[in-house]
């Protein structure tokens, strides 16, 4: 029997550092190849092999998934909504040439599965706002939103067209506190909770009604894993899985503070970052995940913030 080896490419971001280790402990330390562009993060020191990488190397890339008998890749290395669109033909070139290097290698080395997160990010101002479902209108107005889009279709014809097995996930708004958010229009959320444990008070840069969907990192971290696990046959969806676990607005999420921190209070000066959000569902319909690989988030708000609270 084949023994699988995975590669994380962007392992030093907010995600790839809890995965990483997650994966580790499933598969073994050593059966798990930690990239990234960045220096090692210090979470990762130590708990098994890492390489520098840059993933639009494709030559590079190659070679590593050939000389490390990779079976499987991880792909996070990406650029979020809110730096994408400070440089819109970088975030393009960068989410999209790295998706196809991934893509082509799994099919010229035949690879066992691939996993590339996609976003709420693909839905734009005429998808429905509440409970957007898996299937709507998709008009993405950011470049993020854009090229994970097109992303999708790609992960979807590979599937189809060369029989690669990637599967994909639209993660809403990730909180967590092991590693740093990477310039998210959701990042205010994380803020947050260090301003509120520092200071007591927060600006925040999303108006105090805005509604997005959230998710705390044990669940999506969960939800990967579930969903590269589920047998193929369950996975029918080959473009990438609404996913879901609450939804909140800033002022909501300013109020749970406060019952942990009486003295917390909040302040509104939205920037533009408002207008990505405003184009973004309030909350999603993931019946699909649930129904076809068993999805159940465990987290809600008052259990993500009485967490947050204690280990930041
Ligand atoms: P992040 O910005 O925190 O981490 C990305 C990592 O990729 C960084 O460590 C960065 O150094 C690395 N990287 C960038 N360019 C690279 C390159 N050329 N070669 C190798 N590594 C490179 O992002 P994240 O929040 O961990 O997100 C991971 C994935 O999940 C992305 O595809 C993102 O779009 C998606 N996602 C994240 C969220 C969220 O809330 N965090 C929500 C939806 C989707
Ligand atoms: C972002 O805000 O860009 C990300 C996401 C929802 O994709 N957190």
């Amino acid at each position: 029997m084949k023994k699988d080896k995975i590669l994380v490419i962007g392992a030093c971001g907010q995600i790839g550092v809890e995965l990483t280790l997650a994966l580790r402990k499933m598969y073994g330390d050593s059966n798990v190849v930690a990239s990234d562009l960045r220096e090692e993060h210090d979470l990762l020191k130590g708990t098994g092999p890492y390489v520098s990488l840059d993933v639009m190397n494709k030559e590079m890339l190659h070679v590593l998934v050939i000389r490390h008998n990779i079976t499987q890749v991880y792909l996070l290395a990406a650029i979020l909504s809110a730096t994408g669109e400070k440089n819109p033909l970088l975030a393009w070139h960068i989410n999209m040439q790295s998706l196809l290097n991934v893509l082509d290698i799994a099919k010229e080395e035949n690879l066992d599965k691939i996993y590339w997160p996609s976003s709420i990010a693909v839905f734009g101002p005429n998808s429905p706002a509440a409970e957007t479902p898996q299937h709507t209108i998709i008009e993405p107005t950011t470049i993020y939103g854009i090229s994970k889009f097109a992303g999708e279709r790609w992960c979807e014809y590979y599937n189809h067209r060369f029989g690669v097995d990637v599967r994909s996930l639209r993660y809403p708004g990730l909180i967590s506190y092991k590693s740093a958010p990477g310039g998210g229009t959701t990042d205010y959320a994380i803020e947050i909770f260090h301003e509120a444990k520092e200071h007591k008070k927060y600006t925040s840069f999303l108006s105090e009604n805005t509604y997005l969907p959230m998710m705390y990192m044990p669940d999506a971290i969960r939800a990967t894993i579930e969903l590269m696990e589920a047998d193929a046959s369950k996975i029918a969806v080959r473009s990438a899985y609404n996913l879901s676990a609450m939804s909140f607005s800033p002022k909501e999420i300013g109020a749970e503070i406060k019952k942990h921190i009486p003295e917390f209070t909040m302040a509104y000066e939205p920037d533009y970052r408002q207008q990505i959000a405003d184009g973004w569902p309030n909350s999603i319909d993931d019946s699909l995940a649930r129904q076809d690989w068993g999805w159940k988030p465990e987290y809600d708000l008052a259990r993500m913030t009485e967490d947050m609270l204690r280990n930041i």
